[in-house]
């Protein structure tokens, strides 16, 4: 069986086909574009799942937001605005003439880094750190989505009382700190307009800034990395999207969170799949 998966992030589209939920090939990618209207993401997408969708038998979402039986909204509207109850599968089974399933990014990407991490692991948590800070939760065995989509949504939980306000109105997120735009966000002086990309990029350079900023997001990771282990025992917890897996970053993280008392500790590890995770992981939801 072939499966259009689909990734939707804040950043970039991608789309792929995945046979039999594992063998992953013809990648195409673009940019999520600016203008964040229903109507540019229906031809966005159209555009990039169009040389793909005749050789599918089915498609398969991960996106970013909350995703409530099919039908996807924004819990930050600042990542992909413009979006409330937009009806992505309903959009994708017209376009595709396929049936399909869609289901949140980050929840996507820990179906797949759980399969991946074999019968060892019954608990475990993704992370992802890219335009936002999206999270999936494994608990013995089985993905949390919540009866409202909500669930692992942990970019949305408190880092700092006398922080930013995050796009979902709350103040202080942990993604109005760490993520991709929270660290642009915080830039100042000739670091200011800058995205995460390129601060990564002073930051090797040796850049006091930049190398501030991103210690200021490993920091509020690892902190909320204490807090899932405090909440969920979990056994790993695994990291993944272009801040995530920026060389140097888990480092970061290993080191703030080694400061933290020893019960709070818990293996961290890359995802396998790397940018993949989202893609495979809604391919093989899509098998369950
Ligand atoms: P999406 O959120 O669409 O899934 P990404 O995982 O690529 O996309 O995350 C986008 C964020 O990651 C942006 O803030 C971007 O500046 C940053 N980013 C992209 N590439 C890199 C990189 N090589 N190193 C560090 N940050 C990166
Ligand atoms: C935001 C939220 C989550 C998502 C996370 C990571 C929106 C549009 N998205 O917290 O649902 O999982 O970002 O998304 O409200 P990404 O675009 O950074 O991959
Ligand atoms: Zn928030």
């Amino acid at each position: 069986m072939t499966t259009l998966a689909i990734d939707i992030g804040g950043t970039k589209l991608a789309a792929a086909l995945v046979d039999d939920g594992v063998n992953l090939r013809l990648r195409r990618e673009r940019p999520t574009p600016a203008s964040k209207t229903p109507e540019a993401l229906e031809a966005a997408l159209h555009e990039l799942v169009a040389p793909l969708a005749p050789q599918a038998t089915r498609f398969a979402v991960a996106s970013t937001g909350i995703i409530q039986q099919g039908v996807l909204t924004a819990i930050n509207p600042a990542n992909l605005g413009g979006l409330e109850n937009f009806p992505l599968t309903a959009y994708l089974a017209r376009i595709t003439g396929l049936p399909g399933i869609a289901l949140n990014d980050a929840q996507a990407a820990a179906w797949a880094e759980y399969q991946a991490l074999g019968a060892t692991v019954d608990n475990m948590v993704f992370l992802t750190v890219s335009t936002g800070v999206g999270g999936g939760i494994i608990s013995h065995g089985k993905l949390l989505q919540g009866p409202g989509g909500l669930a692992g949504h942990l970019g949305h939980t408190l880092a700092d009382p006398a922080g930013p306000r995050c796009g979902c109105g709350r103040i202080g997120c942990v993604e109005a700190i760490a993520s991709g735009r929270g660290i642009a966000a915080a830039a100042i002086d000739d670091l200011a307009g800058l995205d995460a990309k390129t601060i990564f990029t002073y930051a090797r350079q040796g850049h006091p800034q930049a190398q501030a900023l991103i210690d200021r997001s490993a920091r509020t990771l690892a902190r909320l990395i204490a807090d899932i282990k405090a909440t969920f025992d979990c056994e790993r917890v695994v990291t993944g999207g272009s801040v995530g897996l920026a060389p140097g970053y888990l480092a970061r993280v290993n080191a703030a969170l080694a400061e933290e008392p020893a019960i709070y500790h818990v293996e961290l590890s890359p995802a396998r799949f790397r940018q993949d995770a989202g893609l495979l992981g809604a391919a093989l939801f899509a098998m369950e």
